[in-house]
């Protein structure tokens, strides 16, 4: 399998808890390598940008308005099949349905406070990674 790089969000709600470490622990030991990470405070614009493909779903307001609820550190991770293994690593959506040692399992609250995003295809990796990293900024 190809050599991949993603974008991984963790959120307000595990910033907040402080445990920065404890998701890129998980991140780590599943073999992905962080190659850039930053912690920035988000604004509406960049949120509603993030996630404009929600936009029309109910959720939304709440989505933007937690994203911006406190700072987030956003990432580019790098390995074999970074797309796919990064989301197998974050577990389901809501929590309550993610498997035993996933970063949702082990650290959301709930379907909207799941403490990461991470990028669902290779296109969407490469948007989301340019809205947040320049080139120079990534280092494999
Ligand atoms: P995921 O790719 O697992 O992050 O999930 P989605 O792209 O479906 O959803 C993006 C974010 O919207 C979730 F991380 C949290 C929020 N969301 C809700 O708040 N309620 C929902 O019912 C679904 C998603």
């Amino acid at each position: 399998m190809a050599i991949e790089r993603t974008f991984s969000i963790i959120k307000p709600d595990a910033t907040k808890r402080n445990i920065t470490g404890k998701v890129n622990a998980i991140i780590e030991g599943a073999g992905l390598r962080i190659v850039a990470q930053k912690r920035i405070q988000m604004t509406k614009a960049q949120a509603e940008t993030f996630y404009s493909v929600h936009k029309e779903r109910p959720f939304f307001g709440e989505l933007v308005d937690f994203m911006i609820s406190a700072p987030v550190v956003v990432q580019v991770l790098e390995g074999e099949g970074a797309i796919a293994r990064y989301r197998e690593v974050m577990g389901a959506t809501n929590p309550a349905n993610a498997a035993p040692g996933t970063i949702r399992k082990e650290c959301a609250l709930s379907v909207g406070e799941n403490s990461v995003h991470g990028s669902d295809a290779a296109e969407t990796a490469a948007i989301e990674i340019a809205q947040f990293f320049s080139g120079n900024e990534i280092v494999g």
